[in-house]
């Protein structure tokens, strides 16, 4: 633990110059706000000092409470820093770069004066991790810029930039972030005999805003009580900010502190903490040395100009890096940039992108028709048919034509990554990079580590998903690798229970009102019930064992395709998506369900529930023991980008601890009896489940758990 003190204070001419120094974020770890209140104190009781100036060390202002600390039972500060800055008799600057967030922008809206440089962000993110501004944010943001704006800024928790910030009157003057502190001292001399004091809590006018539009805060209840299903936290946030029209400054203050600690210690909060958290620890391999000499990847090609080779190349055109689209027929390259241009046409129409940006993503993807025109490009992704023959020639080509630095990956999701590696003679710098679908909006990048990969290209692949602001997570190389794999057990049950009789629309209500956006069927439906049709045709067609699925193969071979063809699981009336239950459907699951000898029976909701999730825990289970993957939490994050779990449950593995390891572990060994080999215990469950231990804390063997 380095002693250097978290807080500086220093007075040049007459300001004393308050500097929160704790790396990496300056999060109001321990020790910070005591400092805070400590350099308030000495600055006010010393006549030399005219004002102050609160300023950030390192890359950033403070990016609020310290979030690692609200499990831990601290006690109280003795006074508050957001109330001293409030009572203070001289003038406080807060000067803002990088990030103020959560308790750092509440720091700065107890100030009396903000100025930032440009490209710094403020924001109130707490409702991402399931609280509120406890920091008096909510009671101040509403003084300073409307109850209105104030809303959309506390329940979104969208960071602000600070032009941006500035129009909303947040910020006072935009300042040349050459020296800031410069800048914050020249400004504190300038007001330094202002008064009264603009103190935010005392300000009443932009409230009014609030009596001449009361239902401004049902309306935000109504906006968003799709998103919000099964969370508390966006609507406490919504109480506080009304609750700041309605009360005094103080009252609001107090009701403020009573939703936050309604919310601080929710299940909600712990599993929107647990998930953040998760996202971080996934990017670390262990055992990648630290100091590692990475190539340098600038120039990015793609080869495949189909749906996703064009999100691909969308993805790196998406972070200002320059991208080769290889494709050998001219017709499917023009098609493929056709889809590309629409596709940001759609964000323009939406307003998420200007023409400008547009254009500008679009000049950095560069069409070509020969392997020739790639060769210099630093690294490539494959993103043709899913045929191992077509992949091994492509991989023979780029072997030939890439510069030997070049970095080859490929964006199978399910072939050898072996078998492709081992037509090149860099099999050391080939790694898989596996995009989920659409390429260029799902954040989860699985980084496969084939036998020969070199930690070089691992670490690598991982960077690069990072700089494409992707979630990269590491999987072994196995069949489906981690996140499909992990996910089979889920898609199978949810077949072998329709030929026990259970409905579509049932099975869809019960994940729908565990959070998922979209249940299963339905999301079937829209991918299209051909695709998993034509890989069973493939695996039967390689394996006779393999055992297809009567009902979708029989409603595939009738037409029924999913959406796209007005039918699948659901009937769809012609231009609505609104999945109807189909009478059709319901008398083919019928009568295969005969056929099949079962029995037709009621399923309860959490019959159907932990079928679908339980076999998926006992798969991550699996996928951990044989190294595939790294962390349980890894294949959290997986779930919730890859497969939309709903966040605020934290991820599969830690709801499976709100059940519990032992409980899950012998329903599964009662299912296996029942139901047979694919439901075989998982031994790493069975010895968590032993030893009383949490599934979410689990760590594979080989990588030091
Ligand atoms: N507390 C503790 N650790 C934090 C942290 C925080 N608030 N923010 C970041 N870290 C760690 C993070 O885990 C990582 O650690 C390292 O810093 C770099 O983070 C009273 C109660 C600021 C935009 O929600 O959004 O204030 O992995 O990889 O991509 O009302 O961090 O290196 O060990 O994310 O440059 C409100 C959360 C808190 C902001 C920077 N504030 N942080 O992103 O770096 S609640 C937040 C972020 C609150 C008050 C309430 C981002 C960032 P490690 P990083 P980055």
């Amino acid at each position: 633990m380095n002693d250097k003190p978290v807080v500086r204070y220093d007075v040049e001419n007459g300001i004393a110059v308050i500097t929160i120094d704790n790396p990496p974020v300056n999060a109001l770890g321990p020790g910070v706000t005591e400092g805070i209140v400590e350099s308030l104190e000495k600055g006010e009781a010393d006549p030399n000092v005219k004002a102050f100036v609160m300023i950030g060390a390192g890359r950033s202002f403070i990016a609020g409470a310290d979030i690692r600390g609200f499990d831990k039972s601290r006690p109280p500060p003795k006074r508050r820093s957001y109330e001293l800055l409030d009572e203070v008799n001289k003038p406080v600057v807060a000067a803002i770069h990088g990030y103020a967030l959560g308790g750092g922008l509440e720091h700065a809206l107890s100030c009396h004066y903000r100025i930032a440089v440009a490209d710094a962000k403020v924001g109130l993110p707490e409702v991402l991790i399931g609280i509120l501004p406890g920091g008096g944010g909510t009671q101040r943001l509403p003084r300073l810029i409307g109850p209105k704006a104030a809303l959309d800024m506390i329940v979104t928790g969208r960071h602000v930039p600070a032009p941006e910030a500035k129009e909303l009157g947040i910020i006072d003057d935009i300042v040349d972030g050459a020296d800031l502190r410069g800048a914050a001292i020249a400004y504190a001399k300038r007001i330094a005999d202002a008064r009264p004091l603009p103190r935010v809590s005392a300000r009443e006018d932009k409230l009014a805003e609030a009596k001449a539009d009361p239902g401004m805060f049902d309306a935000m209840r109504k906006s968003i009580a799709r998103k919000a299903r099964g969370q508390k936290a966006p609507y406490h946030c919504i109480a506080a900010v009304e609750a700041a029209t309605k009360l005094p400054f103080a009252e609001g203050i107090a009701e403020e502190r009573r939703l936050f600690l309604e919310l601080v210690s929710s299940d909600e909060a712990k599993a929107l903490r647990y998930a953040f958290f998760a996202e971080r620890e996934i990017a670390r391999i262990p055992g990648l040395p630290k100091d590692l000499k990475l190539p340098e990847v600038k120039t990015m090609a793609v080869v495949g100009a189909g749906t996703m080779g064009g999100g691909i190349a969308m993805s790196f055109a998406d972070a200002g890096v320059p991208v080769k689209l290889l494709d050998a027929s001219k017709e499917v390259l023009e098609r493929g940039l056709q889809r590309i241009r629409d596709n940001y046409a759609v964000s323009v129409k939406r307003g998420s992108l200007t023409q400008e940006q547009m254009d500008e993503r679009l000049a950095l993807i560069t069409p070509v028709e020969t392997y020739e025109e790639i060769g210099d490009s630093d690294a490539v992704i494959e993103a043709v048919f899913e045929q191992m023959p077509v992949k091994k020639e492509v991989f023979q080509k780029l072997d030939a034509v890439m510069k030997p630095e070049a970095l080859l990956f490929t964006n199978t999701s399910a072939l050898d990554i072996d078998q492709i590696a081992a037509v090149t003679k860099r099999p050391e710098m080939v790694a898989g990079t596996h995009y989920f679908v659409p390429a260029n909006v799902m954040k989860l990048f699985e980084v496969v580590n084939a036998s020969k990969t070199a930690p070089t290209t691992l670490a690598a692949a991982m960077k690069l998903g990072r700089d494409i602001n992707k979630i990269s997570a590491y999987a072994g190389n196995c069949d489906g690798f981690a996140a499909n794999r992990s996910r089979i057990p889920f898609a199978l049950e949810q077949n072998l229970m329709i030929e026990e009789g259970t409905l579509p629309e049932q099975v869809d209500k019960v994940m729908v009102d565990f959070g998922y956006p979209v249940g299963p069927f339905a999301v079937a439906d829209m991918s299209g019930l051909d695709i998993s049709y034509d890989t069973r045709k493939r695996r039967k067609a390689a394996d006779p064992n393999y055992r297809m699925l009567t009902i979708p193969d029989r409603l595939v071979e009738m037409g029924r395709k999913g959406l796209k063809t007005s039918a699948g699981w659901y009937d769809y009336e012609p231009g609505d998506r609104t999945p109807r239950p189909s009478e059709v459907v319901k008398e083919i699951i019928r009568e295969e369900s005969e056929k099949l000898g079962n029995k037709p029976r009621a399923f309860t909701d959490e019959e159907i529930l932990h079928r679908l999730l339980f076999g998926s825990i006992n798969e991550f289970c699996k996928i951990l023991e044989e190294g595939k993957a790294i962390r349980a939490s890894d294949l959290d994050v997986m779930w919730l980008h890859g497969f939309g779990f709903p966040r605020w449950r934290g991820g599969l593995m830690f709801w499976g601890d709100t059940i519990g390891a032992r409980e899950i572990y012998n329903q599964i060994a009662a299912w296996h009896q029942q139901y047979g080999r694919h439901w075989k215990p998982s031994a790493l469950l069975r010895e968590t489940a032993e030893r009383d231990g949490k599934l979410s804390e689990i760590r594979s063997k080989a990588f030091g758990g």
